[in-house]
């Protein structure tokens, strides 16, 4: 039987950050002008006075002390409060494809592959800039990859459903060698005028390159031992931008068109499953919870993330069992598990175990337990 092994990973980090002061003084900047601008509505009970955001809050109710962005000017803006990424023309790659090519580079250098030895692409992120031409057929055609291409989007879990179709296509033979690759541009659909969220999100792209067992240098990479999906439907997140938007003569400005969650449900509903799906995993591996070195955790909240470790472990986490990267990245969707991945695997010798988990909107839960070669 063909085994999939990861061989690879990359990571391409945009090169702008913005700090919680930096982003609460944008916030606080637009509460102050729309409050004085409605200040008779206020005054007479008519119209709600809008509320400042606090740093101090946003670090201790999520962990988050920065992010990544695509355009850092426009977010800042408390005129625009959006990040300024122009059109390109057709004949130039698109934004997300400029993210991919970097990512996979360095996932296909880590592993020692190139563009011929890698059968398909799958681009596997929350927000596609386009319905099409697929994103990952242009990334397919910029790497010069022979084989086949398509995006697919299961919101914050669509990282590690990419690398159970991967996992799939090598196995089932039809792939020798697959490029999952992540690019996410959370600001672009980040309502940063919410004070609920505007701190949430972040941009970043992740490759990882899955391989046939006999393609891989003995000792390097790790063996998916299993993967295990889950999803149940939930409307505690959503994103209800479409492409039947225009045809509500309502219009595509609604703020239901941007992120909208009730942060607290999810946390409470989500937190258990994603505990229960890890340990029945494990169980059905025949693997005990005491045998994972690490957690490389879907990063939306570092409290989410230390209750998740203490309910699959029976005792709290060290930060080396279940890193953390929202502090510098925030939630980069379905990145974030594969970033936490990409910078804390080296340590690891022959025959330890891991497992990378997402958990997100759908609600949407992937866990990969993985074992080092
Ligand atoms: N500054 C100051 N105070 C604030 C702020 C703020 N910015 N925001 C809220 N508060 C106040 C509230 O008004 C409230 O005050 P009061 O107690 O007086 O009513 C108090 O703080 C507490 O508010 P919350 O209950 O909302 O705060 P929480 O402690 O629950 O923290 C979190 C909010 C951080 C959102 C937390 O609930 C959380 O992280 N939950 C889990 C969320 C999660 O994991 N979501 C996953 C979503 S990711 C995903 O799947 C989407 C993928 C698609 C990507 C699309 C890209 C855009």
């Amino acid at each position: 039987m063909i085994k999939a092994v990861i061989s690879g990973t990359g990571l391409y980090t945009p090169p702008a950050t913005i700090s919680n002061d930096e982003l609460v003084s944008a916030f606080n900047a637009y509460v102050e002008r729309h409050n004085s601008e409605h200040a008779d509505e206020i005054a007479k009970g008519e119209r709600e006075a809008l509320q400042p955001s606090s740093s101090a809050f946003i670090e201790k109710a999520s962990g988050i002390k920065s992010r990544h962005v695509i355009d850092k000017e426009g977010i800042l803006d408390p005129e625009r409060m959006c990040p300024n990424i122009p059109d390109r023309p057709n004949d130039e790659p698109s934004v997300q494809c400029e993210m991919a090519i970097a990512a996979c580079n360095e996932a296909l250098k880590q592993a020692g592959k190139t563009a011929a030895d890698v059968d398909a692409l799958i681009v596997a992120c929350s927000n596609l800039q386009r319905a099409y031409p697929a994103v990952s057929v242009e990334v397919q055609d910029a790497l010069g990859i022979e084989g086949f291409a398509y995006d697919m989007n299961v919101a914050c879990s669509s990282a590690t459903f990419g690398l159970q179709a991967a996992q799939n296509a090598v196995e089932n033979g039809s792939a020798r060698a697959v490029l999952v690759v992540s690019p996410e541009i959370c600001s672009g659909h980040l309502n940063f005028r919410d004070r609920d969220s505007h701190f949430i999100f972040g941009d970043a792209c992740t490759a990882i390159l899955v391989e046939r067992e006999e393609n891989v240098t003995a000792g390097q990479g790790f063996e998916i031992q299993g993967t295990s999906l889950k999803t149940k439907f939930s409307n505690a997140i959503r994103n209800n931008f479409g492409f039947l938007n225009r045809a509500d003569k309502s219009g595509v400005n609604k703020p239901d068109k941007l992120f909208v969650q009730q942060g607290r449900k999810v946390f409470k509903e989500v937190s258990p499953l994603v505990a229960e799906t890890i340990l029945k995993q494990l169980g059905s591996l025949s693997l005990d919870a005491s045998e994972l070195k690490r957690m490389w955790l879907h990063q939306a909240n570092l409290n989410m993330n230390q209750l998740i470790a203490r309910k699959v472990l029976g005792r709290d986490a060290t930060t080396e069992e279940a890193p953390v990267i929202l502090d510098e990245y925030a939630n980069t969707s379905s990145a974030g598990s594969i970033i936490a991945f990409h910078k804390n695997k080296a340590d690891f010798s022959s025959g330890e175990l891991g497992v990378i988990c997402s958990f997100g909107a759908g609600y949407s839960i992937g866990s990969v337990v993985i074992r080092r070669r």
